[in-house]
This record gives structure tokens, sequence and C-alpha cells, in this order.
């Protein structure tokens, strides 16, 4: 509004006017200066004064007459619209997805025929439960919404970060995130499933039970959007030009690797950024770091699908990669932060009904109630059948049609036809349907009685979640057994916990064992009865751990540099170095954020004070503090707890001499593997290629008892 170039400008009488009006009052606000646009109202109004109502008189009451006071307050009253009832909290970006292999052999969808083509895209991440203003690092599936401005029009790739979901119908939806959101009583917990009304819901539901492993694995604590997976969950088709369908399931892989951070890291994050994977999207964009993931895609056909041991139109399941590779067919690079957040992110209306010619649903009972959901929720949240006219909603590709009026129409068609069939030739009588190139759907032979009843396959609740405990690695299924715990040990209700254990029973005894014991369970439960007998005989699938799947480099990291006045410079410099040359970054924490006396009298600014910057938000720490810096640390206990958490959540740590005194207070003795020693510039180096690893495990077992 005040930016917009065609405002009125101030001449230099004018300002000088205004300047002396705010003299004679002994305000110091801002004024109009030169070049720079005059605030006016939104019927654009010259505003003159923007800092007081208009009274009568300096201590009289405020007139009703006050046309600007007035539209400021009535419009500031409406800035909110409807936060999204599940999916609230999200990120957004602008990017786009470039055709790496094409598709044409499977389908007509415009979009995969061409290599190297590039297609403009909106990719959105969420939570799902909590609210618009919780915390990132909650434990929670992630969204990975993406629209695709084809063109051949939007298609909209609403997915998430785990492949498969809690229910398999659309009618269970409002139950599950009920179920999930805080207690209606009493308002909380929320952004977290540790309560008893979701442990109820989902020990009631076993077909929830593949994905109550999944959400208590690492993957619903993500380091950050750029290290996760995304999948598009169900089974949708491809249909080429004749009309012949394949089965397509969508795959998103990071380019840098999968990478979580541990529990009692993100519990930390929380508290410490709140905004930690929003500010990460944020700095990677803005440095240029852009963020890329290559896009999968497994195709089937109906034979498989007829075959495969599960049904394909379950989406609580999974078809593993081992048995239908991930065919790499295009990348997405998310490259522009967007000029303003509700405007776009908030704004964004995602639609699974969005599909281009050549791409359509199948029967999945999920998708086909989402198909209702989407367009539906939009309405109430962007206020009317228009929120295809915003910017970030419209295609980017022509288009036309006759709907009309509504809130805000501000593309009406033009000229006199409003309808079809109509005799007004030409552009006079508006578009016309096209055979060839519309969107025609799947000729699916369909028959059936009328029931409400699902597939006899569905029933299989166990086997695919028991098959991805078995594909975790050692260390991950600690990290499940000990969610289990912390989350049931939030359920108040001994029953709840109890039959949740009933059910890892089908899944793995020794994993049902373990979290009986640590919920300190008398007796064991007997096992719930499965609807089918479960499958121990699936083979484990690598694809599915995380930490099978890890960076091959450090890059896209941060090393958090703990200095003091004294650093020594080389060291920090050939730190710096090292990382840079891995695609590192590296911040200083000090005990002051205005920075440092380096040991060659260099002063070098602080990203974080000490008490502010600790050590959760990095993924390997370095102490580079001088022998005086050691002792002044020694008396803080932030930079304690700096090194202990770092120790704690198993990063690798890197220090100079010095700082052994520090480490002494901290009660660190035990230099495990996961130290490194920086006694020579080319050390720095080393720890580097350390940090590869990402985590230095071994030490988890040391620091977790119960
Ligand atoms: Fe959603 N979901 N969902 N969902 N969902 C919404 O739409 C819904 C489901 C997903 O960044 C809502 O615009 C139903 C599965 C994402 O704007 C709503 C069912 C998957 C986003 C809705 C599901 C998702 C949403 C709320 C059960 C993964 C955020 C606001 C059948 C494949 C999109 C909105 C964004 C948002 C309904 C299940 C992903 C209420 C009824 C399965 C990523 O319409």
């Amino acid at each position: 509004m005040a930016a917009d170039p065609s405002t009125p400008k101030l001449s230099s009488a004018q300002i000088a006017d205004a300047k002396i009006q705010r003299g004679q009052g002994g305000e110091t606000h801002q004024v109009a200066e030169g070049d720079v646009p005059v605030l006016t109202t939104q019927q654009g109004v010259p505003v003159a004064d923007d800092q007081n109502t208009l009274r009568a008189g300096a201590r009289g009451p405020a007139l009703l007459e006050d046309f600007h006071f007035r539209e400021k307050i009535f419009h500031f009253d409406h800035e909110r619209i409807p936060e999204r009832v599940v999916h609230a909290r999200g990120y957004g970006a602008h990017g786009f997805f470039e055709t790496t292999d094409t598709l044409s052999d499977v389908t007509r969808a415009d979009i995969f025929q061409r290599k190297g083509e590039r297609t403009p895209v909106f990719v959105r991440f969420s939570t799902v439960a909590g609210n618009k203003g919780s915390a990132d690092v909650a434990r929670d599936v992630r969204g990975f919404a993406t629209k695709f401005y084809t063109k051949e029009g939007n298609w909209d790739l609403v997915g998430n970060n785990i492949p498969v979901f809690f229910i398999q119908d659309a009618i269970k939806f409002p139950d599950l995130i009920h179920a999930a959101k805080q207690e209606p009583d009493r308002d909380f917990p929320q952004a977290q499933t540790a309560h008893d009304n979701f442990w109820d819901f989902i020990s009631l539901s076993p077909e929830a039970m593949n994905m109550a492993l999944w959400i208590m694995s690492d993957r619903t604590i993500p380091r950050s959007f750029r290290f996760m997976e995304g999948f598009g969950v169900h089974t949708f088709r491809f249909v080429d030009a004749k009309g012949n369908s394949t089965f397509v399931k969508f795959h998103w892989k990071p380019k840098l690797g999968m990478q979580s951070v541990v529990w009692n890291e993100a519990l930390k994050l929380n508290g410490a950024d709140p905004d930690f994977h929003r500010r990460d999207l944020w700095d990677a964009i803005t440095t240029g770091n852009f963020p890329e993931w290559e896009m999968g895609v497994q195709l089937f056909d109906e034979e498989f699908a007829r075959n495969f041991d599960f049904d394909v139109l379950d989406a609580t399941k999974i078809i593993p990669e081992e048995i239908i590779p991930v065919r790499r067919v295009g990348r997405l690079v998310l490259d522009r932060m967007v000029d303003n957040f509700f405007a776009e992110t908030e704004q964004v209306a995602f639609c699974t009904q969005n599909v281009v010619p050549g791409i359509d649903f199948t029967n999945d009972p999920l998708l086909q109630g989402r198909n209702f959901s989407y367009l539906d929720t939009q309405l109430k949240r962007l206020g009317g059948p228009n929120f295809t006219h915003l910017p970030i909603n419209a295609p980017k590709c022509p288009f036309h049609s006759f709907q009309q009026d509504g809130h805000m129409a501000f593309r009406n068609p033009k000229g006199r036809a409003n309808y079809e069939p109509n005799s007004w030739g030409g552009e006079a009588g508006g578009p016309r349907e096209s055979p060839e190139r519309g969107f025609r759907s799947y000729q699916e032979t369909v028959s059936g009685d009328k029931l409400r009843v699902r597939p006899e396959l569905f029933a299989d609740h166990y086997s695919q979640a028991r098959q991805f405990y078995l594909s975790q690695t050692k260390i991950e299924q600690t990290h499940i057994k000990n969610a289990f715990v912390f989350e049931l040990s939030k359920v108040e209700t001994p029953a709840i916990r109890a039959r949740m254990v009933s059910h890892l029973l089908n899944v793995d005894e020794d994993l049902a064992k373990m979290v009986a014991d640590g919920l300190g369970l008398k007796d064991l439960p007997k096992a719930a009865p499965p609807a089918r007998p479960v499958k121990t005989d699936l083979k484990p699938s690598k694809a599915l751990s995380i930490i099978e799947n890890g960076p091959s480099s450090f890059a896209g990291r941060k090393i958090g540099v703990l200095v003091t006045d004294g650093v020594d410079a080389a060291m920090l410099g050939a730190l710096q170095k090292a990382a840079e040359a891995e695609g590192a970054m590296v911040e200083l924490v000090a005990p002051k954020v205005g920075g440092v006396t380096m040991s060659d009298g260099k002063m070098m600014p602080a990203k974080q004070k000490v008490n502010g910057g600790p050590s959760v938000l990095y993924d390997a720490v370095a102490v580079l503090v001088s022998e005086e810096g050691a002792k002044l640390l020694s008396q803080e206990a932030t930079a304690k707890d700096f090194l202990n958490d770092a120790y704690a959540h198993a990063k690798f740590i890197a220090h100079v001499p010095a700082a052994a005194p520090l480490f002494q207070k901290a009660g660190l003795t035990d230099m495990d593997g996961g130290f490194v020693a920086l006694n020579k510039a080319g050390d720095a180096k080393a720890f580097v290629q350390a940090c590869r690893a990402v985590r230095f495990w071994e030490r988890e077992a040391k620091v977790h008892a119960v």
C-alpha cells in the first residue's frame, strides 16, 4: 500500500511544512522525504498525521468522522483468516521442477514430456497437529505440498514426509485429528501427541499401527525440511495418450540425505528456537544454498496390484523400493522465498483434486475423501469461490471459463457470453471444450453393491509395522522404543498404555517387552488378536532407515564454535576454510554478541551470545576458547550446558588444548571417538570429515540409563 509508486509524492515545501508542524508538537516521527511514497488511505487519500486520532480538543473525545482511523482499525480487526484445521503451521518457498527423464511412455502429462524443461512450483512444508504459532520441532508428521504450475493447469501433489497414513477411510479423519489436537475441555497439550486422547484413539484403531511405528521413529523430528523425504502416499494413476493406465506412487528424495535430531534435542530446540525449521529454510535459500529433492516414481500395473501382499488402495501400506524400484524422473529446487508470508504461504490453497491431463485418482478411500475436503476447506479459509484468482493459486498457463461473480471477483470473463453452448461465434462466444486436449478420466470399469465395508486385505494391520521396525538400525530401534516409552509415560490412563503394548506384541515381542519395561508395566498384557495373521517373512527394506540413507558429506550442516577473547585466529580460519570447502556453515557463539578479539588482535563478530546459542542449534560443535576464556566460561552455566548437550546428543566435538579446564568443569572427562583434538591447523579438516557421519552414535548407550 504505502509502497505503491503511483501514490502522490510530497513537494519539498510540504515536507518542510510537515516537519515544522511536528516540531510544534514535539514529536520525532519520520515524515516522507523526497522520493519516498506518501502514506495514503486505501482510497488513495494522502495522510497528514498517522500518530493522532482526530479529537475535539487535545483532551477531548475522538471524532467519528476520522475516516483514516476507522479504516485502519477496521482493516486490522479483519487481518486474520481461519487457520488450517490441520497443517496450520507451515512455511513455503518458490522454485522449479526440472524434468530429467521423460515419462511419455506412461503418461500424457505435459510436465513429463520434455527432458530439461522447468516448471514453476510453490512448496509448503508443515506440521500437522500444532496451531499456527506452535514450535517447529514438535514430534509430528511433516506436510510436503507442491503446487506445479504446469502448461496444462495446476497439479497439486499434497504429500507428507511419511509414506503411510494413520487411517484407511476419510470418514475417520475428523476423529483422528480431534484425538491428536488439544483435548477439548482443557485445550492442551498442543502440538504433541503425548496425551491420553491420541493414544486412546490409536490403540483402538489397529489400522494405525504401521503409522504408529513411523511416527515414533526419528522421521517425525527431522533436522529440517531440507533433510527429509516426501511422499504422495496414495496410489495415483498415470494415463497415456491412448487412455492406458499405469499405477504410480510419488517420492521426493533430499539431495543432502536424510537427517533427524534426537528427541531430547528436539525438546530443547523448541525453547531455543521455535522457528528452527523455517529459519533453516530462509537461511538456506537467502544464502543461495538452494534445497533440492529428486522426484521418483514407483510404477506398476494391475497385475502387480492383484498379486501384491497388500491392497494398493490402502494408504496404511507401502510398496518397498526393493520390490518396485524408484525411477528418478526430475528434480525440485527451491530458490526463492516469498515476498509476503500471508499473501503466499498463508493463502496458498492446495487441493488434491487439482490434477492435470495424464494424472488421475485411484479409488483409495482416503484420497476420494480428500478430494472433497480440500476444496471445501478453501471456501471457509479464503472466504469465497474466487480463491483461484489470488496470484499464488492462479494457473500460470492461459485459462478461460464461464464461472463468474462471487466474493472478490476481479477476473470476470469479458464479452457477452457467460454460458455455453451459445451461438455467438468467434471471440464473443468464449471458450469451447476440447475432446483432444481436455482432461479425461481413466475409463475404469466399476460395479458393485452399495455398502459400507473395507476390502479384505486392508485388515492386515501389523505385518508392515513389523517390517518397518526390523528395517531399522539398532540405534533407530532404540529411538523408537524410547519414543513409545516417552509418549505413553505422558498418558495418564494405565489401560491405554497397556493396550498399546498389546498391539506392539504383534509387531515385535522384544520391542513390546522393552516398552512395557520402560513404562514399569508389571504384567505383560496379551497380544491384541490380529484380524489377519501377521506376516513374519517380509524382507527388511534398507530404504526405510534414516541412518542407512544419511548424507555423504557434511554439506548444508552447521558447526557452532564456542569462542572467547584470545581465540587462536589461525585455528578459527582453518576451521572456517575446511567447513566452507565441505559446503558447511560456521557460526560463532561468544560471551558477548559484539564478538571477540582474536589472538592476532582482530575483532570477529559473533552470531550468538552463549546463553542464547545452545549447542542444539548446531550439527557439530567446536570449542576454540583461550586459557582466560576457559576460566571465564567455567563460571557460566550455559557454556557448560553447551558442552553437556553436545555430548549427550552424540555430536562431534572439536577442542583446542586450552579448553581442557572447561570440559573438566562440565564433567566431561571421557573423550571418546566423537572428540577431535585441534592441535594444528590440519586437524580442522579431519574434524569436518569426521562430521560426515553426523553423529557419534556409539556414545548414546552411555548417556541413557532409563
Ligand atoms: Fe490433509 N488436509 N487430509 N492429508 N493435508 C488439509 O486442507 C484431509 C491427508 C496434507 O500446506 C486441509 O487446505 C482429509 C493425507 C497436507 O496448505 C484439509 C484427510 C495427507 C496439508 C485436509 C487428509 C495429507 C493438508 C486443511 C483424510 C498426505 C497442508 C487445510 C482423508 C498424503 C497443505 C487445507 C498446505 C491439509 C483434509 C489426509 C496431507 C482439512 C479429510 C493422507 C500436506 O482439507
